[in-house]
């Protein structure tokens, strides 16, 4: 029995598991002496219910507090079964639809019985990982007292944070979801990626006869690697070239959404509702640590899968270069060329080379180009505000962050002169800018004693300690002196009246000439002037 059972999974796993992309490196005797020669590489396949972390929802969907009967669907009017939370032998908590059921019993997660009907009987299955995987064979639920009639599988890749439709089950797939009833067969290689509602898994057979509802990875497979997974090739190829298939099967949490339980093949019985229910006994997820092509084993660490990084990478999904080997831009592994792959390693950021062949350029670009009459290859398109021949300086405008390494993204560091009041946009080593006269401070925006600010620094007309306003006038924001009508001057020092009789009738014609606008305030005033004389 127990043989029967690992031959099965040996079946199960054996087109992804053995062969091809194993190995990262192996060691390669040459003329030169032995030398590491690097592959595109892949965990295996593993059960992956051994690592999930199971959620239930709503909470007090588990049955058994208080405890309860239930009937089942083939012998309604039987129901003297139990389900009690506090009796480990009547409880029926969410690991037992993950746990390793060594002694040949059935153990299964049970919820509440229908009694709430006509309100709908709803739950929530979520499974996370918190590590990228890649199914590499069919997700299995398996249902004990019959199948759910409606239901969906959705998935997250991002941890949770957002969720998308994978396959919607459902007995009548039009009136439920208003979508044509469809099965992996129908589709061709060119839609193979389409999101489908299927009632393969959803009508009833009897609870004995068909306990799983699948979602079809294998079948998936076999569009492109033949119906016995032969041309693997076939397979991997079309990983690379064709937009969305990897990612298709990547995932990082899994969501049952549960919306309507098994009504064995007849319409609902309000009169026995103790025979409606979910009861999920195992959830087999067969997948393998998405590593990018850059690890053979993926272990649990601190309670999480991670990746053990090859090819100079690092990250939980090898989805980084490790310091200090940025020379080039970070790219996964390739399945091609078949059979072994490209690993495409990260490489040491060695010192440039200044003439040389070699495309250095700390990770900012990944191109290079040949300069015929210098003779020298450059970089080309320095990213991260660097230029120079390995990108190995700042552009103009940005200055060197000295607490970053050559290869950070960060090295460089926006110089953010002022613009009113800096020469040009560009700083010296430390970030200061080049300020123009009466300006100060690193970026420039600041004004010397003496100064004020209006778009840049001019010197100070008036101020309240050498240059007064005489006669009365107030000091505007030491830009200018507002004088008293019989003053002008720019520090109010000249009377309009010197010179007599000529300054009376010019002023006269001075203010009569601003009348209009004036008239109101400066009348009193202008007659009080008038009679005086
Ligand atoms: C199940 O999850 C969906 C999506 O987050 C949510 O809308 C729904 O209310 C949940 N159902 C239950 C029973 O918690
Ligand atoms: C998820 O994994 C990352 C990386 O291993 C770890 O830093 C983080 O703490 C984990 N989160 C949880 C909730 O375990
Ligand atoms: C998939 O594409 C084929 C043709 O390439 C088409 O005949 C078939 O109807 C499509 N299937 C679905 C489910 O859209
Ligand atoms: C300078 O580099 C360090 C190290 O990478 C980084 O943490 C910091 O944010 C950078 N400073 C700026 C202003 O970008
Ligand atoms: C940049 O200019 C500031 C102010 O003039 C000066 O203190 C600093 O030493 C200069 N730094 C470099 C690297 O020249
Ligand atoms: C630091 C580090 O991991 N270096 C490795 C980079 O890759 C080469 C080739 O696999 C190894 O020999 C180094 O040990
Ligand atoms: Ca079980």
């Amino acid at each position: 029995m127990l043989r029967q059972a690992v031959l099965l999974l040996l079946h199960c796993f054996s087109p992804l598991a053995l062969g091809q992309y194993d190995l990262c490196k192996s060691l390669v005797s040459t003329d030169d002496g032995a030398v590491w020669e690097q592959y595109a590489c892949q965990p295996k396949a593993q059960s992956m219910k051994d690592y999930m972390r199971v959620k239930v929802d709503p909470p007090g969907i588990t049955c058994g507090n208080p405890p309860e009967r239930f009937c089942t669907l083939e012998n309604p009017y039987l129901c003297s079964d139990e389900c009690d939370a506090s009796n480990p032998d009547l409880a029926h908590p969410p690991q037992l639809m993950q746990d390793r059921e060594h002694t040949g019993r059935i153990t299964y997660w049970q919820t509440v019985t229908w009694a709430r009907y006509p309100e709908p009987l709803l739950a929530n299955i979520s499974l996370a990982w918190n590590k990228s995987l890649e199914l590499t064979d069919d997700i299995a639920i398996t249902f004990e007292y019959g199948r759910p009639t409606l239901m969906v599988l959705d998935k997250s890749m991002d941890h949770g944070r957002t969720w998308q439709p994978f396959q919607f089950y459902a007995d009548d797939c039009l009136e439920s979801f208003n979508m044509a009833p469809k099965r992996v067969p129908d589709l061709s290689p060119a839609n193979i990626t389409l999101v489908i509602c299927t009632e393969q898994f959803s009508r009833w057979v009897g609870s004995k006869n068909d306990k799983n509802v699948k979602f079809e990875v294998r079948e998936r497979f076999a569009v492109f690697a033949g119906p016995r997974l032969l041309n693997m090739d076939s397979l991997y190829t079309r990983m690379e070239s064709m937009k969305g298939l990897r990612e298709f099967f990547t995932f990082t949490n899994l969501r049952l959404r549960l919306l309507r339980p098994a009504l064995g093949g007849t319409y609902m019985q309000r009169d026995n509702l103790l025979k409606y229910f979910y009861a999920i006994s195992n959830i087999e997820v067969p997948a393998r640590c998405k590593c990018n092509l850059h690890s053979s084993l993926c272990l649990l660490q601190e309670g999480n899968l991670q990746c053990q990084c090859e090819h100079n990478t690092t990250g939980q999904d090898c989805q980084r270069c490790k310091k200090g080997f940025k020379a080039k831009s970070w790219k996964a592994g390739s399945y091609l060329p078949t059979p072994n792959g490209s690993p495409n390693t990260c490489a040491i950021a060695g010192a440039p080379t200044g003439g040389g062949s070699n495309c250095e350029c700390y990770g900012h670009s990944n191109r290079c180009s040949y300069i015929d009459y210098l003779n020298i290859v450059t970089c080309v398109s320095c990213k991260h505000n660097t230029r120079g021949q390995n990108c190995q300086h700042c552009r103009l405008g940005y200055f060197r962050n000295n607490s970053a390494e050559l290869d950070d993204e960060g090295v460089c560091i926006e110089c953010n002169c002022n613009q009113m009041g800096s020469v040009h946009d560009r700083c010296n080593g430390t970030g200061f800018c080049q300020c123009k006269d009466g300006t100060t401070g690193p970026k420039c925006d600041d004004c010397f004693p003496g100064y004020y600010w209006k778009q840049g620094c001019y010197s100070n007309v008036c101020d309240e300690e050498l240059l007064l306003c005489q006669n009365g006038g107030t000091c505007s924001q030491n830009q200018k002196c507002i004088c008293p009508p019989e003053f002008k001057g720019v520090l109010c020092q000249q009377s309009r009246c010197e010179g007599g009789k000529a300054c009376n009738t010019a002023s006269t014609l001075h203010l009569l000439a601003l009348v209009p606008l004036l008239l109101c305030v400066l009348l009193p005033h202008l007659l009080a002037t008038l009679t005086a004389h």
